[in-house]
């Protein structure tokens, strides 16, 4: 699919509304909100809708998702961004739109019957493969969608320094930096930590474990309690584990209320996704994750995670 199919498709359709994954980052609110704010740019009479019932803290940045009926999802188009499978959207009432299109970035994306898809498992961002579109379509880029879609593009790409990040990808950020955005102020929106999540990170980094080029910790629920996050707060304290030198692959396991662990992983290399589908996770060949594995299980990735070369 070429994006200017993806124009005729947004042209053709009065009613938009913009789906995104559960537990949303930056890149999943980005691609919604900044595609969003595309459409508004560029076809002001459109009715275009964010949707989503989960939300992250951060009103200075952010913009509350849209009221949406069932009657008004069923008569418009859905766009669902950055959302691997069925199940990881917020929420599966976007099966009921009148057309389907996907736009993604992840791995074995799943394919949605009778829907069009605009998938680069390449790209290092969603944000980025909407930004590379509205600059080749040649569209009219606002102030607001330029701050929101780079946000997305330097939280998943870990400011543009992951493997697959190329030249195209910094003259896509260079480009939005050119619409007049504040670029420290975006910076500090999607990578400042809240004090809580602050100390919390400076615990864990205490708590490392290391196994040759592995380094990991584990976090109670306790713990959890003790320092008033989410098991996803705590799993989001993965990139403090991004930057010490030996360690190429990482990994963080938080127990959740039923004793369980839900699990990120990450690497600078070498490929891991093998292990996040064999426990029934899955996402980026070198940033993945599982909902949920016993605690006996925990060890068994351990070990994969080290073997993983
Ligand atoms: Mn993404």
């Amino acid at each position: 699919m070429k994006f200017k199919e993806i124009e005729k498709i947004i042209a053709n359709n009065d009613s938009i509304v913009i789906y995104r994954h559960i537990n949303p980052d930056y890149d999943a609110f980005g691609g919604q909100l900044g595609l969003k704010h595309l459409i508004m740019d560029n076809w002001p009479d459109k009715k275009v809708y964010a949707y989503g019932t989960e939300m992250l803290e951060n009103p200075a940045y952010l913009e509350p998702m849209d009221e949406v009926d069932e009657e008004t999802i069923r008569n418009s188009l859905v766009i669902l961004v950055d959302t691997s499978t069925n199940k990881r959207a917020d929420d599966e009432s976007f099966l009921l739109g009148k057309q389907i299109l996907k736009i993604d970035h992840h791995l074995r994306s799943e394919v949605i019957e009778g829907a069009y898809a605009y998938v680069d498992s390449d790209a290092s961002s969603v944000c980025a493969i909407i930004t590379k579109m509205a600059i080749q379509l040649e569209w009219i880029v606002s102030q607001r969608a330029a701050e929101l879609l780079l946000g997305g593009m330097l939280s998943d790409s870990r400011s543009l320094s992951i493997p697959n990040v190329d030249g195209d990808d910094f003259r896509a950020a260079g480009f939005l930096a050119d619409q007049l955005i504040d670029v420290s102020w975006v910076n500090r929106c999607v990578f400042d930590d809240s004090k809580a999540a602050f100390q919390a990170g400076a615990y864990f980094e205490n708590k490392v474990v290391y196994n040759e080029d592995l380094g990991y910790f584990i976090s109670t629920n306790e713990e959890k309690r003790r320092f008033g996050l989410s098991e996803g707060e705590i799993k989001d304290l993965i990139d403090k584990l991004s930057r010490i030198r030996g360690v190429d692959k990482y990994a963080v396991f938080a127990e959740i209320d039923n004793g369980n662990y839900t699990v990120s992983l990450r690497s600078h290399t070498a490929s891991i996704v093998h292990v996040a589908r064999k426990y029934g996770g899955g996402g980026h060949a070198l940033a993945c994750g599982i909902p949920e594995v016993r605690p006996h299980e925990v060890d068994e990735i351990i070990e994969m995670l080290v073997k993983a070369r």
